[in-house]
């Protein structure tokens, strides 16, 4: 794994909003996030044959891709993979902060032929709010513009505030909220199997199309500044998660957002 990050990568991630790390999983390091992933994606019944997905409600967003969430509370390769103290220690890196837990993991597979990911903000849907907030997308194959690399807005992170427009299907429904973005020039990320990039939870970006009859495949993982408190938004947190959070509440349940750096007892 490559986790050194040159002063440079730094600075431009902090400018940018975004970064990528190319070669960053060794050839045997991706063969064991590909398995792992699809092993768990498999189990769950994600992936379907495409004669059955014809025939079912061919609604929109089942068709952005496959979405399988928080993998890592039921794969212990998964939890080895994004719990990783060294991607950990990247991001709080990347973010200058000290302590890093998970927000919630996820494989974003874009079938073939699957629809766009219109641009938008992650940090607005989640229950904490954080200038610091920062994912990790590994490209688990080639990622090209042809079958849905993502696109990064730089800069915007620094502008973005938490008014939110939902991931709609139009493209560029964001523009609606900050009509001043629509003049930043986009950045493609197309990358190799195994290279990786980091956002900024606050970054507009969003992704191609799939316009192949190949799969996609990328795992993610949101990861959430330690100390950061509960904002009152459901997001991915349950009835009984709910239940026993107030507003201010730090998030700090191990098994729902462990600490990843520094590598500590939680
Ligand atoms: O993979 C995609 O199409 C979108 C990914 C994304 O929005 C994210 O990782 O935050
Ligand atoms: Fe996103």
């Amino acid at each position: 794994m490559r986790t050194e990050l040159p002063s440079e990568h730094i600075a431009a991630y902090r400018e940018n909003g975004f970064t990528i790390i190319e070669e960053f999983l060794t050839p045997e390091e991706l063969d064991e996030w590909r398995e792992a992933v699809d092993e768990t994606v498999t189990k769950r019944g994600h992936y379907r044959p495409p004669t059955e997905r014809a025939g079912e409600d061919a609604g929109y967003y089942t068709r952005v891709f496959i979405q399988s969430l928080n993998m890592w509370q039921e794969s212990d390769r998964i939890k080895r993979l994004v719990l990783d103290p060294r991607i950990g220690k990247m991001c709080c890196d990347l973010e200058g902060i000290d302590g890093i837990r998970v927000w919630h993991d996820q494989a974003l597979i874009k079938e073939p032929w699957g629809n766009q990911t219109s641009i938008h903000l992650d940090n607005p849907y989640w229950s904490f709010s954080s200038r610091h907030a920062i994912s990790i997308w590994v490209a688990l194959d080639d990622v090209t513009v042809e079958n849905g690399c993502l696109h990064f807005l730089p800069g915007t992170h620094k502008t973005a505030t938490w008014d939110n427009v939902g991931i709609g299907q139009n493209m560029g429904e964001i523009f609606t909220v900050y009509p001043e973005w629509a003049e930043v020039e986009s950045v493609p990320g197309p990358m190799r199997a195994g290279s990786c990039s980091f956002h900024n939870g606050l970054l507009a970006h969003g992704a191609g199309a799939n316009m192949t009859n190949g799969y996609r495949r990328a795992m993610t993982c949101a990861y959430m500044p330690d100390g950061s408190t509960f904002n009152g938004q459901r997001n991915i947190l349950k009835d009984e998660q709910i239940a026993r959070l107030e507003v201010g509440d730090v998030l700090r349940d191990p098994a729902q957002n462990p600490l990843v750096y520094p590598a500590a007892s939680n």
